[in-house]
């Protein structure tokens, strides 16, 4: 039987979040479940940044598993595929909505939405959308932290190659040292900070550079790299910088693949991500970790954060979960920052235990899975 096909159309709004789900998408379907995937890409050029080796110059090219296709405004004429994936709503090409209606079989269509902690996914998840004048359904599929959602991306192999990493102090000073990164002293805190930019910075660097203990901040080049390096006193910083203020020392990391970024999460002691894709990785690295969720002008992010707080918060003790919850906030626009780390700090055991749990939780509710699932039934 021939294999079944699938295509996944991603257009790159901002930042990394949208490429970073759908290659992580597209090489599971391909590589764990043997699909034949294309991803259609509008800009190759932040893709490369999460996968060197992508030809950001071809139109088409084979990439891990994948045939990767440039997404350009003239769009060719190609066979629909079995399956077919609009990531958060990015509108398909006309034509080839053409030719997904005028196709027998019909393609499943799938809306892969955002990711989010709130109840009312439940209820959206799965939900019908007939096209207006095709005869054409497209189906809402919704990520989350919940079984009655589609769950979350994870690899087939991902906790066991973590729980090797993090059982092997050989492999993760080898990996500190492919970073430049000197071994561990006692007492030191290792945290990755990836973050947009943030009011709270100033106030937790100057935390951190005051505090008892040594702070390592792990700092990949971005958004932030400009307000650390302003606060040590430096107009710009790059990969390799080294900067020393008091108890407080950054090193400026290059932007890594993904599963090299993934390492980092691992090896760290506390972890600051953004945006979804990071988060649900720090969730799997299983480590305390803090939430810069992506702003929206309408104020409505916060309702996303405080609904995954609830959520992960659940069950742990009152104090760890009051750190959390203190920490989140201020790292999201709210006060006190250096007070809040220094809670939170003291349930640093308590929350590392918790996440190794949290993420034995979650794992039951696959995304790829449950995508594959969903196709057998519609189709
Ligand atoms: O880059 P982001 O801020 O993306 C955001 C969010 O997804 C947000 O929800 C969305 O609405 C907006 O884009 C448009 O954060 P995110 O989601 O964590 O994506 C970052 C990706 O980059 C993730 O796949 C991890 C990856 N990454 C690396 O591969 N190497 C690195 O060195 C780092 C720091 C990240």
């Amino acid at each position: 039987m021939r294999s079944k096909s699938c295509d996944i159309f991603c257009n790159v709004v901002d930042n990394y979040g949208d490429i970073g789900v759908c290659w992580r998408l597209a090489r599971q379907l391909a590589n764990e479940h043997g699909l034949n995937v294309r991803l259609w890409v509008d800009d190759l050029r932040s893709f490369g940044k999460l996968c060197p080796e992508l030809d950001v110059a071809l139109d088409g090219q084979r990439c891990r598993g994948v045939d990767v296709r440039h997404w350009s405004a003239t769009f060719p004429s190609v066979e629909p595929a079995d399956l077919v994936i609009e990531a958060f709503a990015c509108r398909l090409p006309q034509t080839y909505v053409e030719a997904m209606a005028a196709r027998e079989p019909k393609p499943v269509w799938i809306n892969l939405e955002y990711l989010s902690a709130e109840d009312w996914v439940e209820g959206c998840h799965k939900l019908p959308s007939p096209h207006p004048s095709l005869p054409l359904t497209k189906y809402f599929f919704f990520p989350g932290f919940t079984e009655k959602t589609g769950g979350l991306l994870l690899e087939r192999d991902l906790l066991v190659r973590r729980d090797a990493f993090q059982g092997d102090a050989g492999a993760q000073e080898r990996y500190w040292r492919s970073l430049g990164v000197p071994e561990r002293e006692a007492g030191e805190v290792r945290v990755s900070l990836f973050s947009y930019e943030n009011e709270a910075m100033e106030a937790l660097l100057r935390g951190w550079e005051l505090g008892e203990q040594p702070v390592t901040c792990l700092l990949p080049e971005g958004r932030s790299l400009p307000q650390v390096a302003s606060y040590v006193g430096q107009q710009v910083g790059k990969a390799g910088a080294i900067w020393q203020r008091g108890n407080l020392r950054v090193h400026v990391l290059p932007f890594v693949e993904q599963e090299r970024y993934d390492e980092l999460l691992w090896a760290c002691d506390v972890n600051f991500v953004r945006g979804e894709d990071s988060c649900v990785r720090a969730q799997w690295a299983a480590k305390p970790f803090i939430w810069q969720i992506y702003p929206q002008h309408d104020g409505v992010h916060l309702a996303k954060l405080e609904a995954l707080r609830e959520r992960y918060t659940a069950g742990l003790p009152p104090e760890a979960a009051q750190a959390v919850r203190d920490l989140w906030l201020a790292w999201n626009g709210g006060q006190d920052i250096a007070e809040a780390w220094k809670r939170f700090e003291l349930q640093r055991e308590t929350l590392a235990t918790h996440g190794v749990e949290w993420a034995r939780r979650l794992a039951i509710n696959n995304i790829a899975l449950n995508l594959l699932d969903f196709f057998r039934q519609v189709a």
